[in-house]
């Protein structure tokens, strides 16, 4: 059987890293578009994109932020744009759905599961803050569950099915594929799923090849040919396991949300940078990437011309 391309996927800014750990983290709507369109540029298929606030670049769900950059996006890239409903630390699944809403994107994340989600070993870095809300934000990353009960996932298929959005789910945990198996059954996705592995955040699964080996085992008994399927590795885990992931057949997640680095030790330029790596050994081992219009079909999206910016 032909070697279906290669997806890569990035995520711009997220909502775990603050801007005094690294001056190419954007925040504003300039920066965040045009790292976007770089990392299109570069290879990206999918834009999976969060909101900041320009004066400070606290973590935003305000859908008037998004609108700062979205238009702009779309003016300048063919990329897919998949909206986050992954919020911060405090808020409500409402809120956390508000941009979807309005914006009706191709795309938009589903977190599958309840967990800790914890960063607050990386405060132990830093003695100067650039901003004042940082620390505190990363600090008390220990006392936040990440709330997405199955009434919250039921809320977000619900609220958005009238859009015919394509989640990107969110699996921080073997657990999570179960939570997927059963929302299917009880008729709130359709076929076929975008799973997004995720390794490495502390509260999930570790970044171990075993435990990539063990998902996706897991999810090819769950979901059979009912999927597509993606990772995502969290720092240092970043490339080894998306490497490994193309590698496999599947697709792959790049981005300063989920890693700072480019290699051991050294910052990242810029998203598009991790992005060109990224190809460069996707190529290099042999596979192909898809062009946004290739995610496209392999997804089962809706199309750009559906969006609501
Ligand atoms: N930051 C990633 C580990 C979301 O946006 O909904 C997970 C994420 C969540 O991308
Ligand atoms: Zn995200």
């Amino acid at each position: 059987m032909a070697r279906s391309k290669v997806i890569i996927t990035s995520a711009i800014t997220g909502a775990i890293h603050t801007p005094t750990m690294s001056d190419a983290l954007p925040y504003t709507a300039d920066d965040i578009a045009g790292q976007a369109v770089s990392a299109a540029e570069a290879g990206a298929a999918i834009l999976h994109l969060h909101a900041r606030r320009p004066e400070d670049g606290g973590v935003s769900i305000d859908p008037e932020h998004f609108a700062a950059f979205l238009p702009r996006v779309k003016q300048s890239t063919n990329a897919v744009v998949n909206i986050s409903t992954g919020g911060s630390l405090k808020n409500t699944i409402e809120e956390r759905i508000a941009p979807a809403l309005r914006f009706s994107p191709e795309m938009c994340s589903l977190n599958m599961g309840s967990m800790n989600f914890s960063f607050h070993p990386l405060a132990k870095r830093y003695d100067t803050w650039k901003f004042d809300w940082e620390k505190d934000y990363v600090e008390n990353s220990d006392t936040y569950i990440f709330r997405n009960t199955f009434r919250d996932i039921e809320t977000v298929a619900s609220a958005l099915a009238p859009h015919d959005i394509k989640f990107e789910h969110e699996c921080y945990d073997v657990g999570h594929l179960y939570n997927l198996r059963f929302c299917m059954d009880i008729g709130l996705f359709k076929a076929p799923v975008f799973i997004q592995f995720i390794f490495g955040i502390l509260g999930g699964i570790g970044p171990e090849v075993d435990n990539l080996i063990f998902m996706k085992r897991t999810a090819d008994r769950l979901f059979g040919e009912a999927y597509r399927w993606s990772v995502l590795g969290a720092g240092a885990a970043q490339m080894g396991l998306a490497t490994t992931a193309s590698q496999m057949g599947g697709n792959v997640r790049v981005g300063l949300e989920d890693s700072l680095f480019i290699s051991r030790g050294k910052l990242a330029e810029s998203n598009s940078q991790q992005v060109a790596k990224i190809r460069r050994i996707v190529e290099d081992l042999g596979a192909e990437i898809a062009s946004p219009d290739e995610a496209r079909e392999l997804l089962g999206l809706k199309g750009a011309d559906r969006t609501g910016f």
